[in-house]
């Protein structure tokens, strides 16, 4: 058995059996496991970018890693924005990355790169692989540091010659640690907050997102009248009719900071205090006012559902409460686009139990309200802010989940950075709807021209403007095997989008929004 075998055999035994790749030359031996082996998806991705994001989006939904398989330090270079996102996700991801034979690496070969350094600089556990003999028991290791709370990055490098050498044999899974329990003050603190009579708020992320931590939360803000929130991005949420409809922090600096006035106590669920997204010249970093004190309910990686559940026990609040009513009735609206009356549309056409993953900037701004009362479903956004995240992710949560629609809401100049996901939801028959709101601009940045006092230049104009040439993305689509629709009116949308939720596979609606 090969190193490469037996780092194989490793991780499927510990139920990693998908596999995202972009592989080269030093992963030939690896690729060749994958061959005799068995038992491992393999998902080929024409940029690496794309294969990082899928194995974000497959993480998030399936709730364990994938792996994924990237050439040298130049292939793994090229993936790092969306390991990126996915590090500030807390998403599990187990990197398998190629890299010379140690006794060619001396010599200095084109493909030589500090190949740790750059895993280094995004992950939260890094390991080269030293011998054969021990490939099995460093990818045991990675595996267990990619599951351990909240979810971590692990990226193992293997040298060819440790790939193609004669190993032992596999390794068993470790055992990964259960989430820690928060201490019994750290509940009572919460209480005597609660009760104090002050304005407060529970900030929540991760784990406390899922439909068990919102009931929890639901509980809690019934019996003391705390404010539920979320940051401004999330991982992952339940969402929908049946479940609280929390809203996020809004990403503007101004409105968040109007969102939270008047506060005094903020009590973190997963959550840090919540921060602007960029600095801004005479405006604060911390979006709270001065005077509310932050108490962490909750760390990451403590069992935050647990904490909220003990909470709302502890207060006496009713096991089950109602859902409060907000945001507006879903329906069919007409017209141009405009970004409310898009959710309000999207929310009426959204299937049961989709998947809505959101990459959209400036057209996704308004979209939490509008879609409170659309069916149960989870929905997935862009974490760390590295654009071109939502047709990768798209496409790893329709390989984790392939029962349930998907519908990827991609601006276009995000979508620009990753569109060849596309393909690979071609080639591995994905249902992915994906909705690319196109208006030929980076609108964000010419809002921040905007508040910045600026008009716009030559220069700026040169830099935000995409029409010129124009974005086809009906082509663009059709080119990587995509049926493709382009529609102008929120009427024609409707139409298009629910005829291709009545079927299966990838579809693209190109939304003309300018
Ligand atoms: C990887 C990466 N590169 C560059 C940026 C800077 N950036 C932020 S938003 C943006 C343009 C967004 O345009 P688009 O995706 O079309 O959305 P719109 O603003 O038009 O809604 C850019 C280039 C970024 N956030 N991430």
């Amino acid at each position: 058995m090969t190193g490469a075998e037996s780092l194989l055999r490793t991780l499927i035994a510990a139920d990693v059996d998908v596999c995202f790749a972009n592989p080269g030359t030093t992963e030939i031996y690896l690729v060749i496991a994958l061959d005799k082996v068995g038992g491992m998806r393999s998902v080929l991705g024409l940029a690496e970018n794309v294969v990082t994001g899928c194995a974000d989006g497959y993480a998030r939904m399936a709730e364990k890693p994938a792996a994924t398989l990237l050439h040298c330090g130049p292939g793994f270079a090229n993936g790092i924005a969306k390991i990126h996102n996915a590090r500030r996700a807390n998403t599990p991801m187990v990197n398998i990355v190629g890299d010379h034979a140690t006794y060619h690496r001396p010599f200095d070969p084109p493909l030589t790169a500090d190949t740790e350094g750059l895993a280094r600089a995004v992950s939260h556990w890094v390991r080269t692989s030293n011998s054969a003999q021990q490939a099995a028991s460093d990818g045991a290791a990675a595996v267990q540091a990619a599951r351990t709370a909240p979810g971590q990055i692990a990226t193992l490098i293997v040298p060819a010659d440790v790939a193609w050498s004669e190993a032992g044999g596999s390794a068993s899974p470790l055992p990964v640690p259960a989430r820690p329990q928060v201490a019994p003050e750290a509940v009572q603190t919460a209480v005597r907050i609660l009760r104090s009579g002050e304005p407060t708020m529970l900030l929540l992320n991760g784990q406390a997102l899922g439909e068990a931590g919102l009931g929890a939360a639901q509980r809690i803000a019934r019996a003391t009248g705390a404010k539920l929130c979320t940051p401004t991005q999330v991982h992952r949420m339940a969402r929908g009719r049946g479940r609280p409809p929390v809203d996020r922090i809004p990403y503007p600096v101004d409105q968040a900071i109007k969102a939270l006035e008047g506060l005094k106590h903020m009590i973190l669920v997963g959550a840090k205090p919540p921060v602007g997204f960029f600095a801004y010249p005479g405006k604060p970093s911390l979006m709270a006012p001065p005077d509310c004190a932050m108490y962490a309910l909750a760390r990451p990686e403590q069992d935050g559902v647990a904490a909220l559940e003990w909470l709302a026990d502890e207060l006496g609040s009713r096991r089950v409460v109602p859902i409060p009513e907000a945001g507006p009735k879903p329906r069919i609206v007409t017209g141009r686009f405009e970004a409310e009356a898009f959710a309000t549309t999207l929310a009426a056409l959204l299937p049961e139990n989709a998947i809505v993953v959101e990459d959209a900037v400036t057209s996704g701004r308004a979209i939490f309200p509008p879609t409170f009362n659309a069916s149960p479903h989870d929905w997935v956004q862009i974490t760390g802010g590295a654009i071109g995240h939502g047709f990768p992710c798209a496409t790893g949560a329709a390989v984790a989940c392939p029962d349930r629609k998907v519908v990827c809401l991609q601006s276009d100049g995000g979508g620009m950075y990753t569109l060849q996901a596309l393909w690979t939801q071609v080639r591995e028959n994905l249902d992915v709807v994906n909705v690319v709101f196109a208006n030929q601009v980076y609108l964000i940045l010419y809002g921040e021209l905007h508040g910045a006092g600026q008009g716009p230049g030559p220069s700026s104009n040169n830099l935000f403007n995409l029409g010129r040439p124009g974005l086809d993305w009906v082509g663009l689509a059709k080119g990587m095997g995509v049926e493709a629709v382009s529609v102008e009116t929120l009427e024609r949308f409707a139409d298009v989008f629910r005829s291709a939720c009545g079927r299966r596979g990838p579809f693209l609606i190109e939304f003309r929004t300018s």
